[in-house]
């Protein structure tokens, strides 16, 4: 069954229609993607509302839903639910905003506006499993990204700047997919202790952890993977502290499987860590959901109390932070699977030494 159908059986009795106007709900249920426009879903049938930039295209090529073009939204809204006699409307809270969500009332009267939560932890929960067609995606988003990390292995080197080094990657996907799921992260020396620095006019030095982490978007599909390799050769603390990391991501990986506990895995990986007295230093979740959004549930974090499910795509990214020293992220982005995963991430993660 495809999504939209899954949303139409899905409808509890309160609701007789939804609008969905976040980017990636649309793209998600037609396929098509837009930066504007407006999806209208009753227990029958769909109809996309779109402007006149979108309204040729997706004409020809969204299928199953019927798409409209509008001049003025929302009278091409009123005409939707006064004709589908849609009295009992879900919007999304997560992203319907208060300005919106005050405009819908004052031009719709005699429209009931459900926002209980219902449309939002259906779609999370539609969103959180990938379909095949999905994985495939993302497997061939994560082979852009695996193939930028081998390609900047023949460019880092002492004295390139952490800058030249991100455009560098950027531009490697840029060639060869649609765009960058996210900004590049590329952290050296010191600077590697902030999980999400920007990358700064620093040259790479001698000894310096680099952390990279960055990401391609295929088909509108996100992947995402960080590495950290040691310029030169580390001292015996970074090989201690890179092994530690390593081997908490090798630890989670291994545990990782339907019907596991989100925050079942991240203890997991926080307990290994705390046996080395390191705890502070990870301040972070585990990992994350990936799909038409590059942070999506379920998250593998201290709260989230998701049970794993075949065909969800997360991320699996511990890292350590030493205060202005040095950290060490290491990222693979994996399938839960019944009784395992499938690893989308093929980059080595043995400490690679420039
Ligand atoms: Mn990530």
């Amino acid at each position: 069954m495809n999504s939209l159908n899954n949303l139409m059986e899905n409808m509890p009795q309160n609701v007789d229609g939804v609008i969905i106007s976040e980017a990636s709900n649309r793209r998600y249920f037609t396929n098509f993607s837009s930066t504007a426009g407006v999806l209208i879903v009753s227990r029958r049938k769909a109809i996309l509302l779109l402007d006149f930039r979108y309204f040729e295209m997706a004409k020809n090529k969204v299928k199953g839903v019927e798409v409209r073009c509008f001049t003025d939204l929302n009278s091409a809204i009123g005409d939707v639910l006064r004709c589908e006699n849609l009295k009992n409307v879900a919007l999304e809270s997560f992203s319907v905003s208060v300005k919106q969500f005050e405009d819908y009332k004052k031009n719709f009267e005699d429209v009931n506006f459900v926002v209980d939560g219902w449309l939002d932890e259906c779609i999370l929960n539609l969103k959180s499993i990938k379909s095949y067609s999905e994985i495939e995606k993302i497997r061939a988003s994560q082979e852009v990204t695996d193939a930028a990390f081998s390609h900047i292995l023949n460019f880092i080197c002492i004295g390139k700047t952490e800058k030249e080094v991100a455009r560098e990657i950027e531009n490697f996907i840029l060639d060869n997919a649609q765009c960058v799921s996210f900004p590049t992260i590329v952290v050296s020396g010191r600077n590697s202790s902030l999980p999400h620095g920007t990358p700064s006019d620093k040259k790479l030095e001698i000894g310096d952890f680099v952390t990279m982490d960055f990401g391609a978007v295929v088909d509108g599909y996100c992947s995402d993977m960080t590495r950290t390799v040691c310029m030169s050769s580390p001292s015996n603390f970074q090989r201690e502290l890179y092994s530690i990391v390593l081997n908490g991501q090798k630890l989670a990986l291994k545990n990782i499987k339907q019907g596991v506990v989100c925050n079942d895995v991240d203890r997991l990986v926080r307990n290994y860590f705390e046996k080395y007295n390191y705890v502070e230093e990870f301040g972070h979740g585990l990992g994350h959901g990936v799909g038409l959004n590059i942070h999506e549930e379920p998250y593998l974090n201290r709260v989230c109390d998701t049970v794993l499910e075949e065909n969800m795509v997360v991320t699996v990214e511990p890292g350590l932070y030493i205060n202005s020293k040095m950290g060490v992220r290491i990222e693979d982005l994996v399938v839960v699977q019944k009784d395992g995963i499938v690893n989308l991430t093929n980059s080595s993660k043995e400490l690679i030494c420039i």
